[in-house]
């Protein structure tokens, strides 16, 4: 049984100087590049929208496919990715899960490579953190939310809190990066 890491959308447009930046987003890159080598699989999620997705009717325009915004933080150690996600790629797809992913099924995926605990860090916590977990927790997965690794947009203050919240109530495990 395999630890596995889901880094979710550490991406340009979601870090400092991006169109929907989060205060914290080069602070948890080392914490997950720390947290590399001690897992057997590591999956990285990058949001991948069309032009003109309705999903930039709620949001700034963000993370459009092939485009400097949505590369991955080029501080995170990307050679060790096993793994990459693709999703919201549709024109109505908002893609908040990973498990919306359209390259792969990612279900599927982690059941190949045998997963034992999957290990959520990223962002945000509020948003896709939170919808991966959610998905993960109920395909009976044993979910990880690593604490020190997570960030929220907190578009309304409380929203992080709010969705640890609703992560802990549905099963999934906190942990700081330390324990793992
Ligand atoms: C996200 C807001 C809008 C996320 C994506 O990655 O959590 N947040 N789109």
């Amino acid at each position: 049984m395999k630890k596995i890491l889901l880094i979710v959308d550490l991406q340009n447009d979601f870090c400092p100087g991006g169109s929907l930046a989060i205060k914290e987003g080069n602070e948890i890159v080392p914490v997950i590049n720390g947290l590399m080598d001690k897992m057997d699989v590591v999956i990285a999620t990058q949001d991948w929208h069309p032009e003109g997705s309705t999903h930039f009717e709620k949001w700034p325009v963000h993370c459009v496919a092939n485009t400097t915004g949505s590369e991955l933080n080029p501080r995170l150690d990307a050679d060790k990715i096993d793994q990459i996600v693709l999703k919201g790629t549709g024109h109505d797809d908002p893609g908040y899960s990973a498990f919306d992913a359209t390259n792969i099924s990612l279900e599927a995926y982690l059941k190949e490579q045998n997963v034992g605990s999957l290990y959520v860090v990223g962002l945000a916590t509020d948003y896709c953190v939170r919808a991966s977990a959610l998905d993960a927790c109920k395909m009976g997965i044993h979910t990880y939310v690593v604490t020190d690794a997570i960030a929220a947009v907190d578009l309304e203050e409380g929203d992080g809190k709010k969705a640890l919240d609703e992560m802990y109530k549905a099963g999934c495990l906190f942990v700081e990066s330390k324990d793992i």
